[in-house]
C-alpha cells in the first residue's frame, strides 16, 4: 500500500456561465432556463469552495474553464462571415444553438473524464479517459479541451495515461466520473471501481427509462474499464433505476455518492438494490475492506426531496481521524425532510460525523452541485508531485484567481448577452490571462 492522497480537481466557472435550460432530463437545467446567472458570483462560490477545503488539508487543485463561444461549432454548422456575423446570425436564426456553444458546463468536471488510480489498473499507471458527453450537443465538444488540458497536467508519461475518448455515438454515452467510483481501505490501497450505467444499447430487453433520456450506457462503461486495464474481479456495473432517471437523476452521483469503504445512497438509486449491494460487499471484502453501505429510505427522504436539495450530490471527506465530512448545499438545510434526516446521520456514530454546507446556488441552478463540480483524482506522493504544479490550490493561488475573476467576469449575463461579440473578446482575454496564472501556456487553442 503506497502512501497516496485522493486529489478533487474542481471546475473553474468559465466567464459566459449561463443558464439557457439545454439538459433535458436535468430538472433544475430546465426550470431556470433563460434567466439572468452571474458568472463572476458563480465562480467565486466555486473558488470559496475550493479555498476552504484545501485550507482543511485535504488535496485540492482547479480545472480550468473552456474557450467559448465556441465559433467552430458554429461555424461547423453553416454560421459564417466574422465573428461577430456568426453571433448575429445564430442569435437570428437558431438561438438554442448559439446558447450550446456558450455553454460554461465543462465546469461539471465529475463529466470531463472518468479516472481509475495506479492501485487498480495492470500497468500501475494513473487512467483517464475523457469523457464523449454525447447525449447532449452543449456538451459533446467538451472532450477535446478536457483531453488536451489533462494531457497538459498530466504530463508524465510514466505515471499518467489519458485515453482519447470513446467512439462518439450512442452506444457509447459516456458522462464520465458521475457514473463511477471506487471503494478502498483508503486511497492508495487497491480498490473496488462501481460504474453504474442507465441503458444497455445492445439488449433491447434491458429496462431503460421512458421519459428522460439515459446518458450512460453498459458498453461505455465496459470499454473504459477495459482501457484503464481494471481487474475484472474488482469491477462492479450496476443498472441505475430507470424510474429515478424519469424522475430526474440524469446521473447516479445525483442520488449515490461513494468514499473509503462507504457508499451513501438512496434505496431507489439501483435497478436492484439487493444483488447491487451484495456484488459490492464481496468485491469489496476482497480487496480486505469492510463495504459499510449508508442506505437513505425513500420514506425519509423522498426522491423528489433528494433531486431538489441535491443530498447525495455532496462531497464524501475522509478526514484525518478517519471519519468522513459530507459537503453538502445549503439547499439541503433549506430541505426539511433533507435537514432533520443530516441532522440524525451525523449524531448516529455511523462513518459521517461532520457536515460542511457551501453556497452553491449559482452552479445549483443549472444542476450542478458539490460533486458536479470535482474530479477526483487518487495520486502518490511521486505521481503528485509529477503532475504540473500550478493547478494544485494554495491561498497564493486562490487571491490571484479572486483578483482574475474580478477583472474579468460579468455580474450578469442574459439571453440576449450570447450575441454580444465583446462578450467573446472578454471570455478570449480572460482564458489568455489564465494560462499565464496556472503556468499552461497554449494550454487553450485561441487562434
Ligand atoms: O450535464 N447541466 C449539466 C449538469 C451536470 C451535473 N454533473 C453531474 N451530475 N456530475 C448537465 O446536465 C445545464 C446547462 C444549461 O442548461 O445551460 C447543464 O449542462
Amino acid at each position: 500500500m503506497r502512501n497516496a492522497r485522493e486529489y478533487n480537481f474542481d471546475g473553474l466557472v468559465g466567464p459566459s456561465h449561463n443558464y439557457a435550460g439545454l439538459s433535458f432530463g436535468n430538472v433544475a437545467s430546465f426550470s431556470n432556463v433563460r434567466s439572468a446567472s452571474n458568472p463572476r458570483l458563480a465562480a467565486l462560490q466555486g473558488l470559496t469552495k475550493m479555498r476552504d477545503l484545501a485550507a482543511r488539508g485535504f488535496a485540492q487543485a482547479v480545472m480550468p474553464p473552456q474557450a467559448r463561444p465556441n465559433f467552430r461549432l458554429l461555424r461547423s454548422l453553416g454560421f459564417s462571415g466574422t465573428d461577430a456575423d456568426v453571433l448575429a446570425q445564430a442569435w437570428r436564426e437558431a438561438p438554442v444553438i448559439l446558447s450550446c456553444a456558450w455553454s460554461a458546463a465543462p465546469m461539471w468536471t465529475a463529466n470531463a473524464a472518468t479516472v481509475s488510480p495506479s492501485a487498480d489498473t495492470r500497468d500501475g499507471r494513473v487512467h483517464f479517459t475523457a469523457a464523449n458527453l454525447n447525449n447532449k450537443l452543449h456538451r459533446s465538444e467538451e472532450h477535446a479541451q478536457a483531453t488536451r488540458t489533462l494531457r497538459a497536467i498530466f504530463r508524465n508519461h510514466d505515471h499518467f495515461v489519458v485515453h482519447d475518448p470513446l467512439p462518439s455515438t450512442p452506444a457509447f454515452g459516456d458522462e464520465g466520473a458521475a457514473n463511477h467510483t471506487r471503494f478502498a481501505a483508503n486511497h492508495g490501497a487497491a480498490g473496488v471501481e462501481f460504474f453504474v450505467y442507465g441503458r444497455v444499447e445492445f439488449d433491447p430487453s434491458a429496462p431503460f427509462p421512458k421519459k428522460y433520456p439515459a446518458r450512460q450506457t453498459l458498453e461505455a462503461s465496459q470499454a473504459v474499464a477495459r482501457l484503464h486495464g481494471l481487474d475484472p474481479a474488482r469491477t462492479v456495473f450496476a443498472a441505475q433505476n430507470p424510474d429515478v432517471i424519469d424522475q430526474g437523476v440524469f446521473h447516479n452521483d445525483v442520488i449515490a455518492v461513494g468514499n473509503g469503504n462507504v457508499l451513501f445512497y438512496h434505496e431507489e438509486a439501483f435497478a436492484d438494490e439487493a444483488s447491487t449491494i451484495d456484488a459490492l460487499r464481496r468485491s469489496v471484502a476482497g480487496v480486505g475492506a469492510d463495504f459499510v453501505p449508508v442506505r437513505v429510505a425513500g420514506a425519509m427522504v423522498p426522491v423528489a426531496d433528494a433531486v431538489a436539495s441535491y443530498l447525495f450530490n455532496s462531497q464524501l471527506l475522509t478526514k484525518t481521524d478517519g471519519k468522513m465530512a459530507l459537503l453538502v448545499p445549503h439547499e439541503c438545510r433549506e430541505n426539511a425532510a433533507v435537514s432533520a434526516y443530516l441532522a440524525g446521520l451525523v449524531a448516529s456514530g455511523g462513518p459521517i460525523d461532520e457536515l460542511l454546507e457551501f453556497d452553491l446556488r449559482q452552479s445549483m441552478r443549472n444542476g450542478g452541485g458539490p460533486a458536479c463540480l470535482r474530479l477526483r483524482v487518487a495520486l502518490t506522493d511521486d505521481q503528485a508531485a509529477s503532475m504540473h504544479q500550478g493547478v494544485i490550490m494554495t491561498e497564493a493561488l486562490y487571491a490571484q484567481l479572486v483578483g482574475w475573476v474580478e477583472r474579468h467576469y460579468r455580474d450578469r449575463v442574459e439571453p440576449k448577452d450570447l450575441a454580444d461579440p465583446q462578450l467573446a473578446l472578454e471570455c478570449t482575454a480572460a482564458l489568455e490571462a489564465l494560462e499565464g496564472i496556472l503556468g499552461l501556456p497554449g494550454l487553450y487553442d485561441l487562434s
